[in-house]
């Protein structure tokens, strides 16, 4: 069923903490935590905790939860320090996306270039 957990998924995998993870943020819908492959001095991703496989499924299936995953990007930003940030939904594997459970990469700290690769 939409938004359930899937077995076979790394990210439903730490929102249920069966998988460790460097958490920086959590609400009742959303948990961000730092990325294991940083691109940037600041890189999180912030996932929903219902699994969707991308972005546009997240909005789609769950408008308010694709909203609170903005917000909470927005939060981590200031967190963080950086007052400019990109946020990054990699949708299909053609466009790098490799965890198919909605994440938007949050990065910031440094140039970030445009466009990019
Ligand atoms: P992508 O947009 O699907 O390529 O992003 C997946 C990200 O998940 C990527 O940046 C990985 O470094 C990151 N990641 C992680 O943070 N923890 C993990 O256990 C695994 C991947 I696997």
């Amino acid at each position: 069923m939409a938004g359930e957990p899937q077995d076979d998924c790394l990210f439903c995998k730490i929102v249920a903490k069966e998988i460790p993870a460097t958490v920086v943020r959590e609400t009742e819908t959303t948990l961000a935590f730092r990325d294991i492959n940083p691109q940037a001095p600041t890189h999180v991703l912030v996932i929903p905790k219902a699994h969707y496989a991308d972005a546009a499924a997240l909005a789609a299936g769950d408008p308010a939860a694709a909203a609170d995953v903005l917000r909470e990007a927005g939060e981590v930003a200031a967190q963080e320090g950086a007052d400019s940030y990109r946020i990054v939904f990699n949708t299909g594997a053609g466009a790098g996306q490799t965890v198919f459970h909605t994440h938007a990469h949050v990065l910031g700290g440094r140039g970030l270039q445009w466009p990019p690769g």
